[in-house]
């Protein structure tokens, strides 16, 4: 994806300015999909599909703790009642038709009740609707590229820090200051993107999926959203951002040495925010980056 490039290089006359103003409209955007240090649930929840998946988890774990304190409530009680000691004579049987009846279908009840619940909500991630807004994402070793279809913009993210960047995918007092200036901390390393993909709030985003190399995957955990990014073939998910906010992905699937190093950032923005960017990056003002460095470099390096 070279077009990007070619944006880039006309834009970079106007990025000092750029830069300025978006690290400003950067500063009202809330910071909410990403991991937590120690955390143990999932990320909050950004769309509708993760408030599902997030009801869905809850209630399979009920089930699942009622059959665990079943089963281990069971096993002490034999453990304690027909030990030797206690029953010295144990009983002869070795069938028990209705106890049988009951333990082949008690569980195709759990089954089916929480395929009753959890279907809808795979056929509603897995049935792509009609978008608002839609997005080509292609996954290349050992970043994304962009293309917002019916707008005819296109470019590159990379991680911030990466050797394309200027960076050696370590955290070093530059790359820190490059976060800054990008609007995040050092806690964003490893999340945060050069560009962000920028979509407008309550629309309906449509992400088309696919790889250049090798099989990546285009995750975003808030979202609820994953998809294999596979050459040669284009895979769809889509999202309906709840609020506006910044929300982290990665590559996740392994696809090589740098496989950590290509993460995604969107960002969800009001629709008169979402319309403003978008009348820069078409009118050639496409500095997504934030980084000061030009992008003509960023290349060279990559190359
Ligand atoms: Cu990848």
């Amino acid at each position: 994806m070279r077009l990007s490039n070619v944006i880039g290089g006309i834009a970079s006359a106007g990025l000092t300015s750029f830069v300025a103003g978006q690290a400003l409209a950067q500063q009202a955007l809330e910071i909410i999909g990403q991991p937590q240090p120690g955390g143990m649930g999932f990320q909050p929840s950004g769309t509708e599909l993760k408030h599902d998946i997030v009801w869905l988890d809850t209630m399979i774990n009920y089930i699942i703790a009622g059959i665990v304190i079943l089963v281990t409530s069971l096993i002490i009680y034999t453990m304690v009642r027909f030990n030797r000691r206690a029953n010295p004579t144990p009983a002869r049987f070795t069938h028990n038709s209705p106890l049988e009846v009951a333990w082949t279908l008690i569980p195709i009840v759990i089954l089916v009740f929480i395929g009753a619940f959890s279907l809808p909500i795979l056929f509603k991630q897995q049935e792509i609707p009609v978008g608002d807004v839609t997005i080509k994402a292609t996954g290349n070793q050992w970043y994304w590229s962009y293309e917002y279809v019916d707008e005819g913009i296109a470019f590159d993210s990379y991680m911030i820090g990466s050797p394309a960047t200027g960076g050696a995918n370590m955290l070093t007092p530059e790359v820190e200051a490059q976060l800054k200036e990008a609007g995040y901390s050092k806690e964003q390393f490893l999340l945060a993107t050069d560009t962000a993909v920028v979509v407008p709030v309550g629309k309906v985003v449509v992400v088309q999926v696919t790889a250049t190399d090798v099989i990546h995957s285009w995750k975003i955990p808030a979202f609820g959203v994953m998809q294999d990014a596979v050459p040669g073939r284009t895979a769809a998910l889509w999202f309906k951002a709840d609020r506006e906010g910044i929300y982290f992905g990665q590559c996740s699937e392994i696809c090589g040495q740098m496989h950590a190093y290509m993460p995604i950032t969107v960002k969800v923005v009001s629709e008169a925010a979402y319309a403003e960017w978008l009348a820069k990056a078409k009118a050639g003002d496409v500095q997504l980056s934030h980084l000061a460095q030009p992008t003509e470099t960023r290349v060279a390096a990559n190359n």
